[in-house]
């Protein structure tokens, strides 16, 4: 019974108080004392911790910097919930060690080179109208240019394409608001083709670009074909973002080198950081790929390189595509706010913000205003005339987020180590709060999309020093979780990651994410598609062509078939395995000794394992996920036979075998260990009946799955009578564990749907039974009762039952208990718990609350 009884962490000053001066040092005051923590690290505590089974509001996806991969935690509680594996190998599912990831990972190979790591940096949703779906996601390699789909259908990566253009990248994902394109432009500027060329032909040769990868949203994946690239000057590009609302259409992108700066520490000369930083502005590039999208439509508007449509600067210029616009020293993060009316860009070298106003950057493009050309011939903006204004924040600002309220945005300040709260309308600074050193990126709830919903903060910080328990001289990185909800930023919570730099999270409400539980049977995960090799129950088979052998197994609990596969050194063995599971969670994993191959297999899904024989011997293979209490027994045998050597055969050993009459004792046995086991089976199965358990998709999903099992005996029991029949007691016996195996899965999941529908049946409180839990807890009643439990006072359930006239009796009581002292009944308590009732002063309506509750707790007590 007490499992449905919510006790929610409530805990303020007043409650402390209360319960302190109630029963002396509250156990509450005595953890805090003990662990040293403030009221203010209690309720930090309180705002982040997510009870057992309580899921989080947000979900976070972050790069995971150079693991190449992603990683998934929730917010507030700041809990990891997976990595997903992008551009490197994630040997837990498989990634990069079963056939069907080991082709999406080959699809990014440069110029024939398989590359298995990635830098990966900013991550986006998939947009309409500027905001977020939750149906893919993107993510950048920076190392190696190349951008990733990720299905969030699966959390699977399903696409990679390289950038056939650049050398390096860093401003991409940008997702353009209905999800047009994906932008990415590149970092350090190289040549365009592939060839050699010296550095002294920098500015001749040596080029930036912004590819606009052309997503179709029918098939989920990027279109290469459909994608183009506009060539850009050698300034080092950086971040981008795509306009919306009025800047709809067009796109920023800052830079750093605007001096073509060339460095040569080897040659005497100054160093890259002292040349790149010379300028006291750089250039913002404004392009706009609605028109430049037109403009790929003709060939004679496009250069072709590395089979590659590159729209050269030239053209862009002379359609009014291309603009340059100065901004402060070394500029790092560019945002346009949810409105698109005003572009952000905050200078690392600079103390300003710049908030740039696209009204008036319009206006000059209109009106054919310009400041200058650059060398290349591109038109510059005046900067003062396109400036909403600028607002000194601190030192090193670098990123933006915005808050639900109109104008407010937050910005990291890198040397500073803060996060501060600016109003970019009015142009001033509300509130700062220090976060560890040296923050990059931050982001708030959705706070990157058209509709930010602000709520948390997170401070993604570059240095962890001080902050965990040291793990050598490589630290973690940590991410901070800031409550931005109050007018003052209250930083509550620290977690150290450790996987790589995670340069940038984007979070997305929980609600909008919809994953699959469990694959169409046969699923290739990578495709989408039916795998060549599903194979369903009865199609098990090991098929040889040649030196070709190919198996065809199906994995279920707890076993693998075929559990014996043999073939020839040499021969080249492919194995599909399909889990026949259709239960959410029934994973398994396939392993096998020495041939550097695994694979993860959730319900549904086909993976395939390849490899070359070219080793003789045994090879065990088997499940790894613990899957049944039987997953140990999940495995099989490979044997590797070199076919022109002659094997000469062990002796044979004789064991003793066991006499008749021991094995009929232990036949006897096991049938009789299998009616037990099937008495509690129906017990469960006729109180789901009787409680229509088919009412409840969830549960009626696990009953499914427990008949799945239970269905699978009629068949095995058949073959232990038989073998019994003809005498083969031992055949019978085992035949008859094996009905144990359904029978124990049965029931294991069986009881699992039985507690869920005693969950889903408890009648939901209503907002007076609610307020009565409330008032129960908050008087500390549970200090001595324990609802279905004798504790240090009486179980409380049924007391509405105990007494004549029983709820004015529990009424008069609580609200004066010492009246009651004297009653038979009462005395008798009071000798035996050692303890009165104490008068809790509670009001009128607190009790008749509290007694709505008890009633409430009678209804449900019958459930367990
Ligand atoms: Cu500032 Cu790659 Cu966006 Cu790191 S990046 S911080
Ligand atoms: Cu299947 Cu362990």
């Amino acid at each position: 019974m007490s499992s449905f009884i919510k006790t929610p962490f409530v805990m303020t000053a007043g409650l402390c108080l209360a319960m302190s001066s109630m029963f002396g040092a509250s156990e509450l005051e005595t953890i805090m004392k003990e662990r040293n923590l403030s009221e203010k690290d209690v309720l930090a505590a309180a705002k982040t911790y997510q009870p057992s089974g309580r899921k989080d509001e947000y979900v976070v996806f972050s790069s995971g910097g150079q693991s190449g991969q992603i990683l998934v935690y929730g917010v507030p509680s700041m809990r990891i919930y997976k990595y997903i594996g992008v551009f490197t190998p994630e040997p837990w599912q498989g990634y990069g060690y079963d056939n069907e990831s080991k082709a999406i990972l080959k699809s990014g190979a440069i110029r024939g080179k398989e590359i298995t790591w990635g830098d990966t940096h900013h991550p986006n949703f998939t947009e309409k109208n500027g905001e977020y779906v939750g149906d893919y996601l993107f993510i950048n390699d920076k190392a190696n240019p190349r951008m990733a789909v990720i299905n969030l259908h699966d959390f699977e990566t399903s696409q990679i394409v390289v950038n056939p253009i650049m050398k390096s990248e860093h401003g991409g994902s940008f997702v353009t608001p209905n999800t047009e394109y994906v932008i990415e432009a590149s970092q350090y500027a190289a040549p365009l083709d592939n060839g050699y060329h010296p550095i002294d032909e920098y500015e001749a040769v040596y080029r930036g670009a912004v590819t606009l990868w052309k997503f179709d949203y029918a098939k989920g994946k990027i279109d290469e074909k459909k994608s183009f690239s506009l060539e850009l000057p050698p300034y080092m590009q950086d971040l981008s973002d795509a306009g919306k609302g009025e800047s709809m259409g067009w796109a920023f992108t800052n830079s750093f080198n605007s001096e073509m700066y060339t460095g040569g520490i080897e040659k005497g000369l100054p160093p890259f950081e002292a040349g790149m930083s010379r300028n006291d502005t750089d250039y913002m590039h404004v392009y706009n790929w609605q028109i430049l999208e037109k403009l790929v439509q003709d060939p004679k508007n496009y250069k072709i390189i590395n089979n590659h449509k590159v729209i050269p600067i030239s053209v862009a210029v002379a359609n009014n595509a291309l603009f340059l616009i100065p901004e402060p020293k070394s500029p790092h993060g560019v945002d346009v706010t949810p409105d698109g009316r005003y572009i952000l860009v905050g200078g690392k070298l600079d103390t300003h913000a710049s908030v740039y106003d696209f009204r008036k950057i319009k206006n000059l493009i209109d009106k054919k205003e310009f400041a200058g050309k650059d060398p290349f011939g591109i038109p510059i903006l005046d900067m003062k005339k396109t400036l909403h204004g600028q607002v000194e924040l601190g030192l090193g600002p670098l990123h933006n987020a915005f808050d639900s309220k109109d104008g407010i945005v937050y910005t990291s300040l890198y040397v500073d180590s803060q996060v501060v709260k600016w109003d970019y309308k009015n142009l001033k600074t509300l509130d700062r709060v220090n976060v560890h050193y040296n923050i990059g990126h931050l982001d708030t709830m959705e706070g990157k999309s058209a509709k930010p919903v602000g709520k948390y903060a997170l401070a993604l910080d570059k240095l962890s020093i001080d902050r965990f328990n040291p793990v050598g001289p490589l630290h973690p990185q940590n991410h901070q979780l800031i409550d931005i909800t109050g007018a003052k930023m209250e930083l509550i919570y620290d977690m150290p990651i450790p996987l790589g730099e995670p340069h940038d999270v984007i979070s997305i409400a929980a609600s909008k994410l919809k994953p699959a539980m469990t694959y169409k049977m046969g699923t290739n995960s990578r495709t989408g598609e039916q795998s060549v090799g599903m194979t369903l129950a009865g199609q098990e088979r090991i098929e040889r062509k040649g030196k070709d052998v190919t198996v065809y197994a199906t994995l279920v609990r707890s076993h693998i078939n075929p559990e014996h596969i043999e073939v020839n050194k040499g021969d080249n063995v492919t194995i599909y395995l399909t889990n026949l599971e259709r239960a959410q969670d029934e994973t398994h994993g396939f392993a096998i000794d020495l041939y550097n191959v695994h694979a993860s297999i959730e319900p549904g899904k086909t993976a395939s394992v390849s490899f070359v024989a070219d080793e003789e011997g045994v090879f065990p293979y088997y499940c790894t996920e613990f899957c049944s209490a039987l997953h140990l027994e999940m495995m099989g045998y490979m044997y590797v036979k070199d076919p022109n050597k002659k094997y000469e055969s062990a002796r044979k050993m004789k064991l003793q075998e066991l006499s008749k009459p021991e094995l009929e004792a232990e036949y006897k046995k096991v049938i009789a260990t299998n009616k037990a086991t099937d008495d509690v089976i129906q017990s469960v199965v006729t109180f789901l009946k009787e409680k229509h358990f088919e009412k409840y998709p969830k549960v009626k999903q696990l009953v499914e799955d427990a008949l799945d099992q239970y269905g699978k005996i009629a068949e095995v029991k058949a073959k232990a009578d038989e073998a019994y029949k003809k005498g083969d007691i031992n055949g019978a016996i085992l035949w008859e564990y094996q009905v144990w195996q359904y029978m124990v899965k049965t029931a294991d999941v069986g009881l699992r749907a039985k507690n869920n529908l005693t969950k889903a049946l408890a009648t939901p409180m209503s907002p007076v039974v609610a307020r009565g839990e409330e008032a129960y807890l908050k008087g500390g009643c549970n200090g001595c009762h324990v609802i279905g439990q004798v504790s240090s006072g009486p179980d409380l359930t049924g007391v509405l039952l105990r007494h004549e006239n029983a709820e004015q009796w529990v009424f008069d009581f609580i609200k004066n208990p010492a009246t009651k002292y004297e009653e038979d009944y009462v005395k008798a308590m009071i000798n035996y718990f050692n303890l009165r009732m104490p008068n809790q002063h509670m009001t009128d309506q607190e009790i008749k609350d509290i007694i709505e509750y008890l009633k409430w707790i009678d209804e449900n007590a019958g459930l367990n």
